[in-house]
């Protein structure tokens, strides 16, 4: 998942047992992980194998198929990249957790994506707030494979770095939360996930899709910079793309003139509804209490 905006915890994942390059990247150090590790990673990517058919987006699941990523364990990131340069110019780099804004932007900028290196306890196979390698690998790069979320993700990583000098990027993260974290997307034959936060999750892949407590809202981008979101639980609000393509416009959008508009106007709460939201589904609430951001 994503960390919140501004604040900037280092090494997070796996404490003190890697030093980062100057780019905070690490080596994957593929034949390091322990039978139990890959295990672990067995046992979250055939559930969500299982899951993800009829809920996943086509790109999704057409992605993952041309990858090399299965259930025989963790994939090695260099297996990963190769495939991912030849089809959309991106490649996986290791990283121990989460890094500062400025070096994750920067990656991103130049299509590298910074993956966790390590995996996580058998006792949080439902639900961490640190990104690791299920959530990177397994929610991310098959995304990646699309050119138009390459695109997105890119000039995610520049528009990052710009709206950090402005002081807007929470305006600019809530974007990025509510798409490649979060998003779903019609498609002719239904609701489709295509956010990593939720592909890579069992319990959010249902609850997303399937249950009445979250509302669905059409995306509308300067509603989105709006509103506030959870790390610590489900999303409240699900914007939906009507398609995927729609994201083009916003990589290539200047978004300095809204940024003044929208700093302008309160943020919206988390599960909050306006007149003018094209609402697919109205939620019913009853979501656990915690503090939006
Ligand atoms: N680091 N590894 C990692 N993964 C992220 O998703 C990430 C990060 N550092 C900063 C960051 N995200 C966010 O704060 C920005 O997207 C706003
Ligand atoms: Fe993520």
């Amino acid at each position: 998942m994503n960390p919140p905006p501004g604040g900037t915890p280092v090494n997070g994942g796996e404490g003190a047992t890697a030093t980062p390059r100057a780019d905070g990247t690490i080596d994957q150090d593929w034949a390091r992980y322990s039978a139990r590790d890959h295990a672990v990673w067995r046992t979250l990517f055939e559930r969500q194998t299982r899951l993800l058919p009829g809920r996943a987006c086509d790109a999704f699941l057409d992605g993952m198929a041309r990858l090399p990523i299965g259930a025989e364990g963790i994939p090695d990131f260099d297996a990963l990249s190769e495939v991912l340069l030849r089809q959309t110019g991106w490649q996986v780099v290791a990283v121990p957790g989460l890094v500062p804004d400025a070096v994750f932007f920067d990656h991103l900028a130049n299509r590298r994506f910074p993956a966790g290196r390590f995996i996580r306890q058998p006792h949080q196979l439902d639900y961490l707030e640190e990104p690791d390698v299920f959530h990177d690998v397994f929610g991310h790069v098959p995304m990646l494979m699309h050119p138009v979320i390459a695109d997105f993700v890119q000039a995610y990583g520049v528009g990052g770095l710009r709206a950090r000098q402005l002081g807007v990027l929470p305006l600019l993260a809530r974007v990025y939360w509510y798409t490649v974290e979060f998003g779903l997307v019609r498609q002719a034959d239904g609701l489709r996930i295509y956010g990593s936060g939720i592909a890579s999750s069992a319990t959010e892949t249902r609850f997303a899709l399937e249950d009445a407590a979250p509302n669905r809202v059409g995306f509308a981008l300067e509603r989105v910079m709006r509103t506030l979101y959870r790390i610590d639980d489900f999303q409240e609000t699900y914007f939906v793309l009507d398609r995927i393509e729609d994201l083009l416009e916003l990589a290539s959008i200047d978004f300095a003139p809204l940024y003044a508009r929208v700093a302008s106007e309160p943020p919206l709460a988390p599960g909050a509804l306006l007149p003018q939201d094209r609402v697919l589904h109205r939620g019913t609430g009853r979501h656990r209490p915690g503090a939006p951001r």
